[in-house]
This record gives C-alpha cells, sequence and structure tokens, in this order.
C-alpha cells in the first residue's frame, strides 16, 4: 500500500504572476453555461501571436522584412513578414475549430473554416507594416463576435457585424517587449510576454483611460488636405491655453497599434480624419477601427468616426474604411464639437 500524501496548503506568495490561460480561465469559471471553447479561441489566438512575435523578434536576422520574392541564403523563398502573420492566423484559427467565418485585412474575401466553429474573427495580421523595414513598433489587432447561428452553414456576410456586437477584442503591440492587451466586456486588461518561458502575465490589470491627455497623434502631412473643420481643431490643440493644459505635446509613430497603445494608457488623443485623398478615411472598419472602439470604449475612453460612436456603423462590405478618432472622452469629445461646427474657436 503506497503510503497516502499529506494534504498541502500553497502558501500565499507571488513569486509567479498571473498568466493570460489563468486569467481567461477566471472568465470562463464566472460565466454560467460556458462550454470552454471562447477559452480554447483565446488560447488559440495567444499561440498565433508567440509565433508572430517569434518572427518578428528574428526579422533582421532571417531576411524576413520587406523583400516578398526574394530568396535567402539557403536559397528558400522569403516570405514578407505580414504575409506571414496572415498565414499564421488564418492556420491557428482554422485548426482552432472554433470559427465559422475568418476575415483579415490581407484577403479580398472573408474565409469560411474547414472546421465550423461558433464565432467569427476579425484581424489585421500585422499593423504598420509601412514601419516594418525600420524596426518599429507593429501589431496584431482583432476583434470576436458570435455567431447568430452557431449550427448554420457559414456564410461570408456573418463578417459584416456592427462593432457593438463584439465579445472580445485585442491587440499584440510587437514594441521593445511584446504586450497582449484584451477585453472580453469586462475591462481591459494588459500582458506582458516573457520571451524566455513563452507566457503572457498580467502587467497592467483594469486599464483606465484618462478622462483628458496632453498629446495628439495625427499624420500632420495631411493638413492641406483636411476638412475647413478638422483644421480648426488642430489649430485649436496647438494653441496656448495655460487654463487647459494646451497646447498638446505630438506624438505620431504611424502604426496605429503602438499610437492607440500610448493613447490608451495616457490619455490624450489619436485621429485619422478622411481628407481629400481618403474621402472615407484610411483605416479599415472591421479590423482597427472596431476593435480599437471596443478596448476604448471598455477601458472609459471613446471612439467616434468625428460624428458617429464606431461601434454603431454598420458595415456593408468587408473592407469598408472609416475616420477614426480614439482617445480620452473629454478630447474626443472636443474633436466631435469641432467636426461638427458646435465649436469654432
Ligand atoms: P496598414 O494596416 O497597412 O499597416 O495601414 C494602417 C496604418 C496604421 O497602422 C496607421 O495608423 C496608419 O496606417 C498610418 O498611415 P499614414 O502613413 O498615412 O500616416
Ligand atoms: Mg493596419
Amino acid at each position: 500500500m503506497p503510503e497516502s500524501i499529506p494534504s498541502m496548503r500553497v502558501a500565499a506568495s507571488n513569486v509567479v504572476g498571473t498568466t493570460l490561460r489563468e486569467h481567461v480561465l477566471a472568465g470562463m469559471r464566472a460565466a454560467p453555461g460556458a462550454t470552454g471553447e471562447f477559452t480554447s479561441l483565446l488560447n488559440h489566438m495567444s499561440l498565433a501571436i508567440r509565433i508572430i512575435h517569434s518572427r518578428v523578434r528574428q526579422a533582421g536576422l532571417a531576411d524576413l522584412l520587406g523583400y516578398t520574392g526574394e530568396t535567402n541564403v539557403q536559397g528558400e523563398q522569403v516570405q514578407k513578414l505580414d504575409e506571414y502573420a496572415n498565414d499564421v492566423l488564418l492556420t491557428v484559427l482554422d485548426k482552432s475549430g472554433h470559427c465559422g467565418v475568418i476575415g483579415s485585412e490581407e484577403v479580398d474575401d472573408a474565409v469560411i473554416s474547414s472546421h465550423p466553429g461558433k464565432y467569427v474573427v476579425l484581424f489585421d495580421p500585422l499593423d504598420g507594416s509601412s514601419n516594418i523595414d525600420t524596426n518599429v513598433g507593429i501589431g496584431t489587432i482583432f476583434a470576436v463576435y458570435r455567431r447568430a447561428e452557431p449550427r448554420g452553414v457559414p456564410t461570408v456576410d456573418e463578417a459584416l457585424r456592427p462593432g457593438r456586437e463584439i465579445v472580445c477584442a485585442g491587440y499584440a503591440l510587437y514594441g521593445p517587449s511584446t504586450v497582449f492587451v484584451l477585453s472580453t466586456g469586462h475591462g481591459v486588461h494588459g500582458f506582458t510576454l516573457d520571451p524566455a518561458i513563452g507566457e503572457f502575465f498580467l502587467s497592467s490589470p483594469d486599464i483606465r483611460c484618462p478622462i483628458s491627455g496632453s498629446m495628439y497623434s495625427v499624420n500632420e502631412g495631411n493638413h492641406p488636405r483636411w476638412s475647413p473643420e478638422v483644421r480648426r481643431w488642430n489649430a485649436w490643440i496647438k494653441e496656448e491655453s495655460k487654463q487647459d493644459g494646451r497646447p498638446y505635446g505630438m506624438r505620431y509613430v504611424g502604426s496605429l497599434v503602438a499610437d492607440a497603445h500610448r493613447t490608451l494608457l495616457k490619455g490624450g488623443i489619436f485621429a485619422y480624419p478622411s481628407d481629400r485623398k481618403s474621402p472615407d478615411g484610411k483605416l479599415r472598419l472591421l479590423y482597427e477601427a472596431n476593435p480599437m472602439a471596443y478596448l476604448f470604449e471598455q477601458a472609459g475612453g471613446a471612439a467616434t468616426n468625428g460624428v458617429d460612436r464606431i461601434l454603431d456603423i454598420q458595415p456593408t462590405k468587408l473592407h469598408q474604411r472609416t475616420p477614426l478618432v480614439l482617445g480620452s472622452k473629454s478630447d474626443v469629445g472636443a474633436y466631435r464639437q469641432f467636426v461638427t461646427n458646435e465649436r469654432t474657436e
């Protein structure tokens, strides 16, 4: 007879932090009737992000920068990093068996999964691609929707959902460290990857976007193409006013994930308005604007196209563009007042 093992109490300790896996599992335990599919979907998303992270970190060494069609020293064809990220996400999500429809900024049509499940996942696999060649922060953005008919035959139109129906959204920022920012509708939480063990640990629980900030983020090179209303907002934010903390400082990376992450943590405003060259705006509603808008609202911030709430826009096509303004509630409110002519100075 083996000796019985005495039961032991594990002493509380903070030697090991909360992992992303534990965080997601705790959410599942709190949700009545949860089947584990959503938890498994998020674990697959985390796997895809860790694979992309690993390739991004080797990009310079492995000749993976912007050179599609080039041949590496082993004589193999080199795939561009954004195409690689797209392939990883499509493969991992399809294999998960939890997606009915998968849509990517890099693919013309949404993909019907070969193992249909009950979710729709839309993503921008590697946002900020113009920054890849220069070693500047880039990222992955995604949104998850529950399918209306989980057992029905999936159709591509299931991807055309307003952002207010999102059940989960997040992004990974491949910066000096890789962070994963996630919301499943209960606030926004940030995780940092420990690359030595390949695990995300909770590093910023319950992120709140400050009510106002001191920085603005916009591609000011587009100034001559903006409407008079946007130009008035831009002039206002640069005017001196000790009373309300203007002029704001200016920060612009040119990767939405990096600019949005800073704005989420520090407050202020990010704007990509429509202009004469991009009359509908530049950023994509389904892959970029909706997930970010969901995260900002979950963190107490706001997101608009200048007039309407981003999450209320009914998409009519997969690659629809939209003007996008994100940030602190009071800064986004001031922008909206200028654009709707409620305020002129
Ligand atoms: P991408 O998805 O092809 O990378 O393009 C989107 C990017 C955003 O990350 C960023 O906010 C914007 O385009 C920058 O545009 P610009 O170079 O016109 O300022
Ligand atoms: Mg993008």
